[in-house]
């Protein structure tokens, strides 16, 4: 009988570079049945939307037609750049010929996008942005995708997509893309949060961190204070308190993925709150505040619109808006109590008016 083969002390470290994300998907669920299966795939053909969106990111300023806006306005009313249409087009490219994905929904697409030949066997929706934060993009800053997984109920015939309108723990995986000094995406199936970084010599993204927890406090605010004006009294009085106290230090990049994981790893707040000119806050539910608040809370955090749990909203439209609390629960909690505070004061001088 020949003994076993027993790996040289090595070993560990071939078995961290072999830890992919669909092995690491498998590795997750415990099986490899066919929902573990499909999961394991859709993660794969993300992260080969990742790799292309950061090859082209990489070597963008030398490419003729990169760069730049198209001259359009997308549905937001944001004024288009090229890469975010480049981006957009490689989510459907990646999933084309899947069999797994029916629908794509995106920051950039007025309605959702159908991929016939997956439509008869496709049972899930891709719900995503592209490229997060692309006014980054031309000054060579961070930018990030993010991207969310629904499974497809009923037939959806009229493209209106209505089984979509339902609140965020419909979500069966949500993550994102960090496209920094690295390239980095961080994914949740609802087993926790997991980091992998994209080794570019083996063109794979490589286990990094696993299980990360968020802090239950950190020193960061981040916010944009050049709203300060079109702010409630209530964030006034929080941004007043940050500014008294030791302890709290501003960070701000422009792009929500960039922001959001500095306080997934450092802890903090991140906050995009309501304005006059956007009462209803300007981040996206489907495709950024949902999938981000379903990481944070896999991540011990929490996400709120400041009076619910951002997993709680249920849109009325797919472009549908919220304003956005998110990072640490103890600092998640501190915003709240503001609003809180407020609304409380209004109520007993409307009490005292009466
Ligand atoms: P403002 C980028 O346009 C984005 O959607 C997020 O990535 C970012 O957090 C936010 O908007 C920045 O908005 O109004 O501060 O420029």
């Amino acid at each position: 009988m020949v003994d076993a083969y027993q790996p040289l002390d090595h070993g560990l470290a071939l078995d961290r570079d072999c830890t992919t994300l669909s092995r690491h998907v498998f590795q997750q669920l415990q099986n490899f049945g066919p929902d573990a299966q499909d999961l394991s795939a859709l993660m794969n053909r993300i992260a080969l939307a990742g790799k292309l969106i950061a090859r082209r990111l990489s070597r963008a300023g030398l490419m003729e037609g990169a760069l730049g806006f198209t001259g359009e306005v997308n549905v937001q009313g944001e004024s288009v750049k090229k890469m975010d249409v480049y981006a957009n087009e490689v989510f459907i490219s990646a999933f084309k010929q899947s069999g797994l994905v029916c629908r794509l929904a995106s920051e950039e697409m007025e309605k959702p996008y159908y991929i016939p030949e997956n439509c008869p066997i496709g049972r899930y929706t891709l719900l995503y942005d592209p490229i997060d934060g692309s006014s980054n993009v031309d000054i060579n800053l961070n930018v990030g995708s993010i991207f969310s997984i629904r499974q497809q109920e009923g037939e959806d015939t009229d493209s209106t997509a209505r089984d979509l309108l339902q609140n965020g723990r419909k979500q069966i995986a949500a993550g994102y893309i960090l496209y920094g000094p690295s390239t980095v995406l961080v994914y949740s199936i609802g087993k926790g949060v997991h980091a992998f970084t994209l080794d570019p010599s083996l063109g794979e993204f490589i286990l990094s961190n696993e299980n990360v927890q968020i802090p239950q406090h950190g020193p960061i605010y981040s916010v944009n204070e050049g709203n300060f004006w079109q702010w409630d009294d209530s964030i006034r009085d929080y941004i007043r308190y940050v500014h008294r106290h030791e302890g709290y230090t501003a960070r701000y990049s422009g792009a929500l993925v960039g922001d959001i994981h500095r306080i997934l790893f450092q802890g903090g707040v991140f906050l995009y709150p309501g304005t006059l000119k956007k009462p209803e806050g300007k981040l996206r539910l489907l495709y950024e505040t949902a999938p981000l608040a379903f990481l944070i809370e896999q991540a011990g955090g929490r996400a709120s619109t400041g009076t619910q749990e951002i997993l709680d909203v249920v849109p009325d439209r797919i472009h549908a808006r919220t304003p956005l609390i998110i990072g640490s629960k103890e600092d998640v909690a501190l915003v709240e109590s503001f609003i809180q505070d407020k609304a409380r004061e209004r109520e007993e001088k409307f009490a005292a008016s009466r």
